[in-house]
């Protein structure tokens, strides 16, 4: 057996009895696609995940990619490149790309259940092969004779990056110094050197495609200081017959490192310089210097990826701790345990791992629904956009749930994968015989690429509440209000609604004195300091914890109002047994999790700038 359990049944559940996804199906856009066929596409792809996407997962960690100093490249073990070929053979990026690459689109919710299959299973075969989802934002963004490459992108199976890291710009990309030249030719050459590049250089394609973000020098109207003068360019690791795509001379863009990491190891992480000895020859993407809103199209959809990833890890770390659970053997009952005869039963009958398995339970579930709920608002998007119009509701909240999806997602897995799956399994987790540590190593990463948390919680509040107006959170608080107004769950979930209630009320009292702090650095109001700005820096990430806790409460509270109605009919035992777990998971985490976010109001309103005030040297 592979290392990866996935729980197709709840995606199911959440899916089509939840989200009710199959409304979308039969018309439209999706017209070719049935409940049968959709369904039959997630149990192959749940297949193909479980068999040969998980069968490297062990070797690859184990013998990661070598680099070879000399030549500048990177040889992938074989295991992974199996992997890897039976993911591009499987042509799932069908459903990333629009049909003129070939594309045949899926729901974005449906497409987000197969990505959570794929990266639990094989995160970096997905990551190796984004081409074609890459090859889209090229087409997206592209000139017409930038059309073509992406085209020749997606016939060539060619690899992609997305280049933005510099030794001194991490979460500040703005502060970059990777160059661009223009050229009598229309070209560019890039200058400078990118550090942290994923998939920046392997053996399994025989190009790749950089999008870098660089600044143009001499050139005006752009070029500018900060994000907005950097600009995006399309380089390649081998330059090509623009039309044809056939391959030429290489291009002056090499690897010069690659990182030794504590997880995730076969994916390769580069450091990529450019210009050193030869010119790296760049095209300006679509001719605009638009480089950092243009890397945004790749960055959210790489957010997304990322929560995504973070939350079906956990998943299965739970589904492999639950397993371990039932057959592990220690100790007697507790209401037994005074008599040293009493027969030893399996953990599962102690209540601190009930108490930790139903934490692993509630949060992987849980945040599985904000997934395919947040990919719901980009359902709706994509079909607006196929009409020729636009959703501008379910822009705005797709936009607020993103650094919840990655920030909160990523957080809450890891620390739940360490604290809890992990612990499960005792002494033995700490192994390499069983995959969970390998988990915990593997998904750190997800809580520090594609913005660190600390970024996510910023640009939570920041850039999707207070620029927004409050609009899509507003909108938001409408639909879990309109949930407790209509007593889902009836009597039996009155108890939980009332806990949802109050931490609606407590997350909404967080964001009121962080707004109050914010009007409060105004230097123009009256009394106005702008240090206060700090205050609510302290809090930020606080309140994308506690607003992801609100939502996934909403969402199990939701499921379980389905569940019971359910069980109120005639169901299956195997049925009965999985709605009797939705109800108690959500019953478990509007207990237990929900009353902590008082506390976490009180420390939000209690926040002055001690913290700020204390001299470095007294830490
Ligand atoms: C990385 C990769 O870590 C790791 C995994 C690799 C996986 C590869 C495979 C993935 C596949 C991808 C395939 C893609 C295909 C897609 C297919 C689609 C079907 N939302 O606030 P300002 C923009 S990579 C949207 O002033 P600062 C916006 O244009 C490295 N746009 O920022 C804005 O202008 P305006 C990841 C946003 O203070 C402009 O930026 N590194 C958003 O100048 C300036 O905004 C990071 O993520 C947003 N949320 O700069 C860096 N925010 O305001 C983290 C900004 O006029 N650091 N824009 O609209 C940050 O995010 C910083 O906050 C900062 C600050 C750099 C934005
Ligand atoms: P720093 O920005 O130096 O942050 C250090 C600490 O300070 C963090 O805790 C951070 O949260 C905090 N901090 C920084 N600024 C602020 C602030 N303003 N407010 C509050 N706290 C702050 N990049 C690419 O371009 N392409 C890739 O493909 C890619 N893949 C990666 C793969 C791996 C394995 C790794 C490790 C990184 C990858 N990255 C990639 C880079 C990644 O996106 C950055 O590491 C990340 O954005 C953080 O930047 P940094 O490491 O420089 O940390």
């Amino acid at each position: 057996m592979g290392h990866y359990k996935s729980n197709l049944r709840d995606i199911d559940f959440t899916l089509f009895d939840v989200l009710g996804r199959d409304e979308l199906l039969e018309r439209g856009p999706f017209e070719d696609f049935d409940l049968d066929t959709v369904r039959s596409i997630l149990a192959e792809v749940d297949r193909l995940s479980r068999q040969e996407l998980a069968a490297s997962y062990e070797d690859s960690d184990r013998h990661p990619p070598v680099y070879d100093p000399e030549q500048r490249t990177v040889t992938v073990p074989e295991s992974f490149r199996k992997s890897y070929q039976a993911l591009v053979d499987s042509e799932v990026w069908r459903f990333t790309v629009p049909p003129e690459l070939g594309g045949t689109p899926l729901p974005r919710s449906i497409y987000w259940a197969i990505a959570e299959l794929i990266t639990g299973s094989n995160a970096a075969a997905w990551m190796y092969a984004s081409g074609p989802a890459f090859a889209s934002i090229v087409w997206r963004n592209g000139t017409e004779s930038q059309k073509r490459i992406a085209e020749i992108m997606i016939d060539k199976g060619w690899g992609s990056t997305m280049v933005l890291t510099e030794p001194d710009a991490g979460s500040d990309v703005g502060a970059g110094r990777a160059r661009a030249f223009p050229q009598p030719d229309g070209t560019w050459h890039i200058e400078g050197t990118k550090r942290f590049i994923t998939s920046g250089e392997h053996d399994m394609t025989e190009n790749i495609i950089h999008l870098v973000l660089a600044r143009p020098v001499g050139v005006e109207g752009a070029g500018g200081p900060g994000t907005k003068g950097l600009s995006l360019f399309i380089v390649p690791k081998v330059r090509f017959d623009p039309e044809t795509g056939e391959l030429g001379e290489r291009n002056g863009v090499y690897a010069t490192n690659v990182e030794k990491k504590m997880g995730l190891k076969v994916s390769s992480t580069c450091e990529l310089t450019f210009g050193e000895s030869e010119p790296a020859v760049g095209y300006l993407l679509g001719e605009v210097h638009d480089g950092i809103a243009q890397m945004f199209q790749v960055i959210e959809y790489a957010r997304m990826m990322v929560g995504t990833k973070a939350i079906a890890t956990l998943s299965s770390g739970y589904l492999n701790a639950l397993e371990y659970a039932k057959d592990r053997v220690q100790g007697a009952d507790l209401t037994q345990v005074s008599d040293k005869t009493a027969p030893r039963v399996a953990i599962t009958r102690h209540p601190d791992v009930r108490r930790s398995l139903m934490t692993q339970k509630a949060y992987a579930e849980g945040m599985r629904a904000l997934v395919l709920y947040t990919a719901t608002m980009q359902d709706a998007v994509m079909e607006a956009e196929i009409r020729g119009e636009r959703d501008e509701t379910s822009e705005r909240v797709n936009d607020l749930l993103l650094p919840i999806v990655k920030g909160y997602g990523s957080e809450r897995s890891w620390i739940v994968l360490g604290s809890e799956s992990l612990q499960t399994f005792g002494g033995s987790g700490f192994l390499q015989d069983y995959p969970i540590e390998q988990y915990v190593r593997d998904a750190k990463i997800d809580t520090l690429y594609e913005g660190t948390t600390a970024i996510q919680g910023l640009d939570f509040f920041f850039r999707k509440i207070v620029r927004d107006n409050g609009r899509a959170i507003g909108w938001l608080s409408q639909q879990i209000q309109a949930t407790l107004s209509a007593e889902a769950g009836g009597d039996t979930l009155k108890a939980e609604r009332e806990h949802l209630a109050t931490a609606l009320e407590d997350a909404q009292g967080m964001l009121g004195a962080m707004t109050g702090f914010l009007m409060s650095a105004d230097p123009s109001s009256e009394g106005g300091d702008p240090r206060n700005v700090y205050k609510v820096g302290q809090n930020t990430t606080r309140l994308l914890l506690a607003m992801g806790d609100v939502v996934v409460a909403w969402l199990l509270l939701r499921q379980a109002a389905v569940a019971l109605e359910r069980l109120d009919g005639e169901v299956r035992p195997a049925d009965r047994t999985f709605y009797e777990g939705k109800v108690a998971a959500a019953q478990f985490f509007a207990r237990q999790v929900l009353p902590r976010l008082t506390a976490e109001r009180a420390v939000v309103e209690g926040t002055d700038n001690a913290l700020m005030d204390l001299a470095e040297e007294a830490f």
